[in-house]
Formats: structure tokens, sequence, C-alpha cells
């Protein structure tokens, strides 16, 4: 049962249907399975999958853009559940967090899913939006004294630019000021650790984890 339903969101992706995407995550929902699921191994499962199909040449940009649609309609459904997963209206100002997707890419869904727990979970957010230079976020981070520069990449191209930023703010002896925390499909632990980052994570309960766990160092 649990198995169907998590399928059928993955189907629903893979086909681009929109419709069929909403009901599959309010049926997940209706079901009792954990907002986190449905995103892990629903959602970023299904993502994964049209990702491979698209990669091997099986489907195109336009496929990719519908998927991309269904994912945020599921998303917006599961939403408010995973807001209380991460524990909405968390105790007072965590701390404020300067996000963005690093220059020269323009995927945003798992960014703003983390912008949104953060925030529930109190933290103050400033989401500079897509394909952000690195000087921008440095300089945002700066003026806003910012507690933590949150990078988020899906390309193996803007990756590095990740480490750029790292290496910019030593440059500038501005690298204590703030934590570092990078994410996206490809970052590994290995990765982040590799750049100089203080830390990553795989999903967004996670991010908002990490966050708070950096405050604390
Ligand atoms: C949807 C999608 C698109 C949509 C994006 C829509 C949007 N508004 O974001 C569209 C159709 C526009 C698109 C475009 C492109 N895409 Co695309 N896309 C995807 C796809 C299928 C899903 C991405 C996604 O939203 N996943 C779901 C979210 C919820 O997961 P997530 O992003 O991983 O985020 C979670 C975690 O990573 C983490 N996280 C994310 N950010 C952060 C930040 C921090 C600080 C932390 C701690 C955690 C964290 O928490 C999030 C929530 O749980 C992926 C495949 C994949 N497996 O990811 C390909 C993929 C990323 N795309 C790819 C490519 C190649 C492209 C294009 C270059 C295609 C083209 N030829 O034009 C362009 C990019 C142009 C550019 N300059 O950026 C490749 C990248 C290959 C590579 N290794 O570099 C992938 C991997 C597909 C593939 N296998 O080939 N894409």
């Amino acid at each position: 049962m649990v198995n169907e339903i998590l399928y059928s969101i993955q189907n629903a992706l893979i086909s681009g249907d929109t419709e069929a995407a909403e009901a599959a995550a309010h049926a997940a929902l209706a079901a009792g399975l954990d907002a986190q699921s449905i995103l892990n191994d629903g959602l970023m499962r299904g993502a994964d999958i049209v990702g491979q199909q698209f990669e091997a040449g099986e489907v195109f940009l336009p496929q990719l853009m519908f998927s991309a649609r269904a994912l945020k309609a599921a998303m917006a459904v599961i939403t408010p559940e995973l807001k209380r997963l991460g524990g909405e209206g968390g105790t007072g100002r965590q701390g404020l967090v300067v996000l963005a997707t690093i220059q020269s890419d323009i995927h945003d869904i798992g960014k703003n899913i983390v912008s949104t727990l953060l925030t529930t979970g109190g933290f103050e957010v400033i989401d500079l939006g897509v394909d952000v230079p690195i000087k921008r976020i440095i300089s945002a981070a700066l003026d806003a004294c910012a507690d933590i520069i949150g990078c988020s990449a899906m390309l193996t191209t803007s990756m590095p630019f990740m480490g750029d930023l790292i290496q910019t703010l030593e440059a500038m002896g501005e690298r204590r000021r703030f934590k570092v925390m990078v994410g996206g499909a490809s970052v590994t632990p290995e990765y982040a650790a590799r750049i100089g980052a203080d830390g990553t994570a795989p999903n967004a309960v996670q991010a908002l984890q990490l966050a708070r766990s950096l405050m604390l160092n």
C-alpha cells in the first residue's frame, strides 16, 4: 500500500502529470505517510528517475519542465506537513540565513523548501533567488550581519562556485564571520568538507537541524 502510493507519486512526476501528482500527494498524506518520506522516497526519487531519463536522452527539456511543474504542485500539498515536522513556530529568532542558488544554476525547488523550513523553524531567511553571483551573496551576508550563508547547487558545473565563495571569504578575511552550509542533489558530505563548508544536508528537514547545530558552534 505504502509502496503503491510512493510509486504513484513517482509515476506522476515521470509523466509530468500535475493533477495526478497533487492527488497522489493528498492520498499519501491521507494514508498517514509522513511528509519527509513522501519528499524523500516519493518526490525526490521520482525527480531522480526523470533526471536519469533526461541524462540518457530518453526524455527532453519540455518533459523535464512538466515534471518540475508536477513536483512543485505536489510540494505545495505536503509543505504544511513538512513545516510541522520542522517544528513550526520555532521559539524566537534562531539566526539569520542568507540563502541562494549559486551562480549559473537556476534550480530552486529544493532551495525554496529549505527556505520554508528554516523560516518556520524560527530562522530569518534572506532568499536571494537563483543564479546569484558569489560577490552578491557575500555582500548581502555582510550587510545583513548574517549568521549562516546557505548555497544550493544542482549542476556539477555550478558546484565549484560554492568552493570559490568560501575561498573568496577566506581571501577577504571574513570566513570566520559566517557558517557556510551547502546542498543540492549531488553535494555529498565529502564534497562539502573538501571545499571547506561547515556542513551539508540531504533534505530540508535535516537542513534545518544542521542550521540549528551550526548556531551552537
Ligand atoms: C526539476 C529539474 C529541472 C527544472 C528546474 C525547475 C526549478 N524551478 O528548480 C528545469 C526543467 C528548469 C531544469 C533545468 C535544467 N536542468 Co534540471 N533537473 C531537475 C530535476 C529533475 C529535479 C530537481 C529537483 O527539483 N529535485 C527535487 C528537490 C526537492 O530536491 P533537491 O533539489 O535535491 O533539494 C533537496 C536537497 O538537495 C536539499 N537541498 C537543496 N538545496 C540545499 C541547500 C542547502 C544549504 C542545504 C543544506 C540543503 C539543500 O534539500 C532539498 C529539499 O529536501 C533534477 C534531477 C535530480 N535528481 O535532482 C534535474 C537536474 C539537476 N537537471 C539537470 C540539467 C542538466 C538541467 C539543465 C542544464 C538542462 C538543459 N539542458 O537546459 C537545465 C539547467 C539550467 C541552469 N542553468 O540551471 C541535471 C544536472 C546534471 C549535472 N550533473 O550537472 C539533473 C541532475 C538531471 C540529470 N540527471 O541529468 N531542471
